[in-house]
């Protein structure tokens, strides 16, 4: 596809800059399944231009933003590969008295982007169609979904955001209709940092009530990290995840991570979501140069609730080899396993950046138990690159 590029125009004082972005990411992934004796090893090479425009006015803004994903992937059986293309911003924002209004497709990022986010990581990423508006420490913003990972044309989201010297706090109501089940939540949020000691904690807290299929919900989360200087160029952190998940008659308990940036939020591995998780890690980051970090972490992983599912880092149910992760009993207990993460990244200027990483993850006996075979750890590693122009 081309796009049409308009010059700048001396009356109407537009100044045009042009947008170009590539990322090129390989992923090798083995024993997903955790199944020696089946093989679903699997290697991807995601591939993603973006191009586009800024538009800068006397009293607005524009961005036009086109992007193409391709991701070509190999396993032991079959090679395939698939591809999108998505306007993912089309936007215009106007300075109102000294608030910025902000219509169209636009990213939305709020604060960790925990609950709320671009979700960069993935190749496609998310956009919204929305209306957002800023003053000062305040943000309002009503959305549809504009592109998104999988697409749901019911979601409607909310939201209120009031930042602080020390945090921001958040209210978004989201509704959704999925297979005729009518979900209405909402949650407040409060993120922050603050000193304690010799190091600092970061820390976001999160509940929600709501109905979902005619049963109310009562349901939250809680992510907490320490991290302190333990010599020259390393910090050490210890960090916990848990989010709430079950239901009884009359209530679910699943926390619902929204529509987050999930990724090395719950393990580099993105085994997990912020759902129905109990999670507790510790590790260090090297700080070799202002270019280049190092980091190493372990993380035990288990389930809130041992009779609802494990969930994926994009929210749905993570499946298995001939079903999905949920005992419903609660007999295949809660251990989901151990995790050993290595992160890299290299930023040869501020347009070039090399990151790879790799992970091991040990299956405890709740993925054990779900299934048939002898039971193995699954690795996972990538290498990628993005320019920026
Ligand atoms: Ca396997």
């Amino acid at each position: 596809m081309w796009l049409y590029i308009p010059i700048d125009d001396a009356k109407l004082k537009i100044k045009v800059e042009p947008v170009f972005e590539i990322r090129e990411r390989y992923e090798r992934r083995t024993d997903k399944d955790f199944l020696s004796n089946v093989s679903d090893n699997r290697g991807d090479v995601f591939g993603r231009y973006r191009a586009g425009v800024n538009l800068k006015g006397k009293d607005f803004t524009g961005r036009f933003v086109y992007q193409y994903a391709h991701d070509w992937v190999w396993t032991l059986g079959s090679n395939s590969s698939n591809d999108r293309s998505d306007m993912v911003e089309a936007n215009a924002s106007f300075s109102v008295d000294k608030a910025k209004v902000t219509l169209g497709r636009q990213r939305l990022a709020v604060g960790s982007q925990r609950l709320i986010g671009e979700l960069n990581w993935h190749n496609v990423s998310n956009s919204f169609d929305a209306v957002s508006y800023e003053r000062d420490r305040f943000s309002a913003f009503v959305a549809k979904q504009g592109v998104g990972v999988v697409p749901d044309k019911n979601l409607f989201l909310g939201g209120v955001t009031m930042k602080d010297s020390q945090g921001l706090t958040m209210a978004v109501v989201k509704t959704d209709e999925l297979n005729n089940v009518q979900k209405g939540r909402l949650t407040l949020s409060r993120e922050g940092k603050f000193k304690l000691g010799k190091g600092s904690v970061d820390y976001q807290v999160a509940g929600q009530i709501g109905h979902e299929d005619g049963k109310a919900v009562r349901a939250w989360a809680g992510f907490a990290r320490y991290t302190m200087p333990v010599a020259k160029k390393i910090d050490g952190f210890f960090e916990t995840n848990i989010a709430s998940g079950g239901k009884s008659t009359d209530t679910v308990n699943t926390f619902d991570q929204l529509y987050p940036t999930g990724h090395d939020r719950v393990g580099l591995m993105d085994t997990t979501g912020w759902q129905n998780v109990r999670q507790l890690g510790a590790g260090l980051r090297f700080n070799v140069s202002p270019k280049e970090t190092f980091k190493v972490q372990v993380m035990d992983l288990s389930l809130y609730d041992s009779g609802d599912s494990w969930y994926g880092v994009g929210g749905g149910v993570n499946t298995r080899t001939g079903g999905t992760y949920t005992d419903a009993t609660g007999a295949s207990g809660r251990h989901l396993g151990r995790e050993l993460d290595l992160d890299f990244s290299y930023k040869f200027d501020t347009t070039y950046t090399l990151t790879a990483g790799a992970g091991v993850f040990w299956p405890g006996t709740f993925p054990q138990n779900l299934q048939v075979g002898s039971s193995n750890r699954q690795l996972w590693g990538y290498v990628a690159i993005t320019k920026k122009f």
